[in-house]
């Protein structure tokens, strides 16, 4: 329904100030000719974000953080607000990936609180789902993403203001994808929760497609009805790779 695809780059906790540099300026030069419909987002580390934002400012490929803490400010040791984010530039925080959730001990309600907290500076976030290997070889993947996803919505959130990802945790930097046909029925599924909590404006919600995603397999998978663009961890640290996806959008 008119959504424009988004091809956001995951760096996680990868990158030094010279080879982010680097793969900042090879963007730059590739962006403009990559061709696709997509809109480029890139996701650095933290300490990378006030440097990566400088190079790329005025330019088509938009920042994000790869995370942000629930409160807007105060006593938390090491952590870092929404607003910080926003100030440095970023438009999009991703919120929820599956490594926080199993490193951090991330539950849905902390993941929706920060959610609210990226909306109410004025962020997009970027909700992540998905379920483990257990979970889908029980033939539950559908109901207990659904559920994930209906508990950790933000309040209030339209079209514009959120983005939902996808991400088998299962398929996440091993290099197996999940069949176009389940994408195809995870996103439906998806969408249909969204409709029960957003009515209309589900429609206009880009549901991103995440784990093991790269210029190879780009074209199929962003093919998918539903696959409103793509969350790229491990291609999104070479400039060719990410450009690749970015052209298949
Ligand atoms: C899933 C994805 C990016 P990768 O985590 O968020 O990583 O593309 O390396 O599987």
């Amino acid at each position: 329904a008119g959504r424009r695809p988004l091809i956001a780059g995951n760096w996680k906790m990868n990158g030094l100030k010279r080879e982010a540099l680097a793969l900042a300026d090879a963007l730059l030069a590739g962006a403009g000719g990559a061709g696709g419909r997509g809109e480029l987002l890139v996701c650095p580390p933290a300490t990378l974000l006030a440097l990566v934002g400088e190079r790329l400012k005025g330019s088509a490929i938009h920042l994000g953080a790869q995370d942000c803490h629930p409160k807007p400010s105060g006593a938390h040791t090491g952590d870092i607000a929404a607003p910080m984010l926003a100030d440095l530039g970023c438009r999009f925080v991703i919120v929820g990936h599956s490594e926080r959730r199993a490193d951090h001990g991330e539950s849905d309600a902390l993941v929706k609180a920060k959610a609210e907290a990226a909306r109410a500076a004025r962020l997009i976030p970027i909700l992540c789902v998905g379920e483990t290997l257990a979970v889908r070889d029980r033939g539950d993947a559908l109901a207990v993403v659904a559920a994930q996803l209906a508990a950790s919505l933000p309040a209030g959130a339209d079209g514009e203001t959120l983005v939902v990802a996808y991400e088998p945790v299962w398929a996440i930097g091993t290099g197996r994808t999940p069949t176009t046909a389940d994408i195809g029925a995870m996103h439906q599924a998806l969408r249909a929760e969204l409709k029960r909590h957003m009515g209309t404006e589900a429609e206009r919600t880009r549901i991103l497609y995440g784990g093991s995603v790269k210029g190879s397999n780009a074209a199929e998978i962003l093919a998918v009805p539903g696959v409103d663009g793509a969350l790229v961890g491990g291609a999104s640290l070479k400039a060719d790779e990410f450009l690749a996806i970015a052209q298949a959008s």
